[in-house]
């Protein structure tokens, strides 16, 4: 299972990716601080049926800590996007190919509303989170648009020949992205175009296609992140309205919580609810303000 981390630039991706790895890659609070795309392994945890069934654990394939078992993800950490990209903005939306075959995607986004369009730093709660989470998916549209609209006159030529079915040409187009044939046949159903030739594909048609075909086969949820930060309370609350698989996140809080738990300094498992100091650690002045 791979997992594509994507976003604006300057939200967070990279100290989530941080987190989630134990990984060291740069981040730092200016856009485009990643240039290049980071690969690591993360887990996510679901209960295990050790108990239940009076197995043992198989650390091979993930490893259970106390009843919870780590199944390994691989995580892809991609430079941040900002609106134009398609038209080649910032560093444009061509490093997306590098999450070509991810399963899922979580959109990380600055829910502390303190980074710019251009992810560059402001006055928290000033910027605009539910704007971003537009102009990401929109890019990311385009993104999906310059592969499928690729020298289209050659699927005019082949549609013609009716050699192949239109969604067989267009899954072909598609297939180094992870996306069925089948979710083709769907989309084109949904949006009526499987019976509008394509030669009558207005660009429209084209982006509406690469719409549903993006929802369909990327799932996605929402990482509101930098919720350590006041600012973000009314703008998590605001998104859930209407896009209720979002997800409150500290990448920052669940870094330092990781490196305590290491130091053995307290009782945390990454993806926990809470924590708590282990008894007789004293913890330094600046140890003891809690994320
Ligand atoms: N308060 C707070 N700050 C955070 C959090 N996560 C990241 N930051 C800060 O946000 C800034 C940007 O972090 P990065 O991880 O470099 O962001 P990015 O999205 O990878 O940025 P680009 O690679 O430039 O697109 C850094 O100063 C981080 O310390 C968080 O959970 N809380
Ligand atoms: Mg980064």
């Amino acid at each position: 299972m791979l997992i594509g981390l994507i976003g604006k630039a300057n939200v967070g991706k990279s100290t989530f990716f941080n987190a989630a790895t134990e990984l060291e890659v740069q981040t730092a609070n200016y856009p485009f601080t990643t240039i290049n795309s980071n690969v690591g392994m993360t887990h996510t945890r679901v209960k295990c049926v050790c108990k239940e069934f009076q197995v043992q654990d198989n650390p091979i394939h993930s490893v259970c800590i106390e009843g919870t078992r780590f199944i390994p993800i691989r995580l892809i950490d991609v430079p941040g996007l900002v609106e134009g990209a398609h038209q080649g903005k910032g560093l444009g939306n061509r490093f997306l190919d590098d999450a070509r075959q991810a399963d899922a995607l979580i959109h990380v986004i600055d829910a502390s509303a303190s980074t710019d369009k251009e992810g560059k730093p402001v006055l928290a709660g000033t910027a605009d989170p539910l704007s971003d989470i537009k102009f990401v998916e929109e890019e990311f549209d385009y993104w999906l648009l310059s592969i499928v609209g690729r020298e289209w006159t050659k699927v005019l030529r082949e549609a013609e020949n009716q050699v192949q079915k239109l969604e067989q040409l267009l899954a072909k187009r598609l297939s180094g992205l992870a996306i069925k044939e089948r979710s083709v046949f769907d989309v084109l159903n949904e949006t009526g175009l499987y019976h509008k030739k394509p030669v009558n594909w207005t660009q429209q048609d084209l982006l509406e296609f690469c719409q549903k075909i993006r929802l369909r086969s990327k799932p996605v949820i929402i990482a509101a992140n930098k919720a350590d930060l006041q600012s973000a309370n009314g703008v998590i609350a605001a998104i859930k309205n209407n896009r209720p698989e979002v997800i409150a996140c500290s990448a920052e809080a669940e870094s330092l919580l990781r490196r305590a738990a290491k130091r053995d300094l307290l009782n945390y498992l990454p993806g926990d609810n809470s924590f708590e100091i282990k008894s007789g650690k004293s913890l330094s002045e600046a140890q003891n303000k809690r994320p």
